[in-house]
């Protein structure tokens, strides 16, 4: 029999990443559940993200689920830092084994959604025509969805083939003597780099800031190592939620002017050569936080530069002058060594930067370059993108996207005033990529689902935040901001990546255990910041 109206479920779940997976596993216990994927697969950024080198940067031990003591005793990291297909990998297993897929509608982004103001449900729509309804919405879209793919023209020129590092096909590339062009030095591009240098004839990279990065701490992950996380695995899980960063790194208590500058050395060549990515960025209590102390520190990493890469102007070029960490910290194998093969060129896409395709590649303020294959390691329209990609419709006929026009406001990046009933997990002013994602994902999930199942339990059927709480947040995420040295640098912390996007600081940096601390006490303090409807009383028959 055809079905009248909308589906029902008490929750719609976007996205079957890292934190969708889970939330649908929390949430399935006492609701019904349906989550939608623009993917035919899941993983979310680990889904994506398979260009050559795509490869985690916090150890795997860490950055996995804690929610299932059997699934972390069982389960088998092959390395320190694992590479997208066992991050993949493990994703589809936790699909598998919690049986989640039968919630998951695949190759079905959703399009738009609008809140009833009347009825306090949210109608649900996607591009396979599907429409529910459901009181909760969880929008677990992540911070690293929507490609940021630069505008140039004469794209339909170009004979050869252009994508963005997002669309790496599953079945891989052989790009073997191809003429290649990768854009962009983020994360990303430092991690194909090598990669694809030792395939390509010849790669031009084309920098526009240079990358501060790492040697990557990646081996093969001893098993006295992982038996001795295992032995303490709940106990460690509980540790990282008291880190700033979700995060058993270690964090020293000297400052770089305690140390002569013999011991900075010192404690900076122990870092470098560590094995643990970040390490430069904490070797010191102050690195992140005082100019000065960080200045020391970035010398010591140009210094590396030089050291390594044997033509004194490329070196040059490579030499980053924000401070360290200030954009996300590259973790490579090999990446400022590819500068000394025959093969690879550093265009500087800062003093001509490129203007356009062409029928044979790319052309720059002065000059033009052929090509067979473009890579775009560009980066992302980060945070925001996701669901500003959806049409976002409140009850009272304002959008996210509106909403959002000067920049996203959120209440603990949980909630955005005038959507109702709406949660984000990773949202616009959470701690975000500053925190071990998984962990803090699940974190946030929990306090997500225990604030429903309250809420449904005290008969309220609608949660919203208010402008004053968004302020209020706004505040202490720029106050955070302040104290440290990420404004110092443009990157997609602070909306700077993409011309003309607005926004200002999009995470909060003040730490997790601040940022848990501010939604455990919003809602002990009797849900501060929120509004909180009763369900309308029945009429008695
Ligand atoms: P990022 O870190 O945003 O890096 C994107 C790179 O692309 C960066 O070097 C940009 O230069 C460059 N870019 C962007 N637009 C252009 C244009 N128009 N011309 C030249 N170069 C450009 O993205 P990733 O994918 O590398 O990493 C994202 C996160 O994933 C990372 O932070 C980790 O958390 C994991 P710019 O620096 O803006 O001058």
């Amino acid at each position: 029999m055809a079905q009248d109206g909308p589906e029902q479920f008490d929750v719609v779940v976007i996205g079957a990443g890292f934190s969708g997976l889970y939330a649908i596993h929390r949430l399935r216990q006492q609701h019904s559940v349906v989550c939608f994927e623009t993917g035919d697969g899941v993983g979310g950024t680990w889904y994506w993200n398979r260009y050559p080198g795509a490869r985690v940067d916090i150890i795997s031990v860490e950055y996995s689920y804690g929610f299932d003591e059997a699934l972390q005793q069982e389960w088998r990291w092959p390395e320190y830092f694992s590479a997208q297909p066992a991050l993949e990998d493990y994703a589809n297993h936790v699909a598998d084994r919690f049986d989640l897929r039968k919630h998951i509608r695949f190759s079905n982004p959703v399009t738009r959604m609008r809140f009833d103001g009347k009825t306090n449900r949210w109608h649900v729509h996607t591009a396979n025509g599907d429409h529910v309804e459901a009181r909760w919405v969880i929008a677990a879209t992540g911070a690293l969805h929507a490609p940021n793919e630069p505008a140039w023209p004469g794209r339909e020129l170009f004979k050869g083939q252009v994508l963005h590092t997002t669309q790496w096909p599953r079945e891989g590339m052989d790009l073997t003597g191809k003429r290649v062009a990768l854009i962009g030095t983020g994360s990303t591009g430092v991690q194909a780099t090598p990669i694809i240098a030792e395939q390509a004839a010849h790669l031009h990279l084309f920098q526009r800031t240079p990358a501060y990065s790492m040697p990557s701490g990646n081996r093969p992950l001893d098993p006295e190592f992982e038996a001795e996380w295992k032995a303490n695995y709940a106990e460690r899980r509980q540790q990282m939620l008291h880190t700033w960063g979700v995060s058993l790194i270690d964090y020293p208590t000297y400052c770089v002017a305690d140390c002569t500058p013999e011991q900075q050395n010192e404690i900076l060549e122990a870092a470098w050569h560590s094995k643990n990515a970040f390490q430069l960025m904490v070797a010191f209590a102050d690195v992140m936080v005082n100019p000065a102390a960080n200045a020391v520190v970035a010398e010591f990493a140009r210094n590396k530069i030089r050291s390594i890469v044997k033509d004194p102007k490329t070196a040059e070029l490579l030499c980053p002058t924000y401070p360290i960490g200030a954009k996300r910290l590259g973790n490579d194998k090999g990446y400022y060594e590819s500068f000394n093969r025959d093969n690879v060129t550093l265009v500087d896409a800062k003093s001509a930067p490129i203007v356009a395709f062409t029928e044979k590649g790319l052309r720059t303020t002065d000059a033009e370059y052929e090509f067979d294959v473009i890579i775009l390691a560009t980066g992302f329209d980060a945070v925001t993108g996701a669901m500003s990609r959806i049409a976002i419709e409140g009850p009272d006929g304002q959008t996210v996207t509106e909403k959002w026009s000067e920049g996203p406001t959120t209440y603990l990046g949980a909630m955005i005033a005038g959507f109702p009933n709406l949660f984000m997990i990773h949202g616009p002013l959470t701690p975000g990529a500053q925190a071990q994602m998984i962990t803090a994902g699940e974190w946030q999930v929990n306090w997500t689902a225990d604030i429903i199942e309250d809420l449904e339990s005290r008969g309220v059927a609608r949660i919203e935040t208010t402008p004053e709480a968004e302020q209020w947040w706004a505040q202490q995420v720029n106050a955070a901001a302040a104290m440290t040295v990420h404004n110092l640098a443009d990157s997609w912390y602070n909306a700077k990546n993409i011309e003309g996007k607005k926004g200002g600081f999009m995470i909060y940096v003040g730490g997790f255990p601040e940022y848990t601390r501010a939604c455990t006490e919003a809602v002990a303090g009797g849900y501060r910041g929120f509004v909180l409807t009763p369900e309308p009383a029945t009429a008695p028959a």
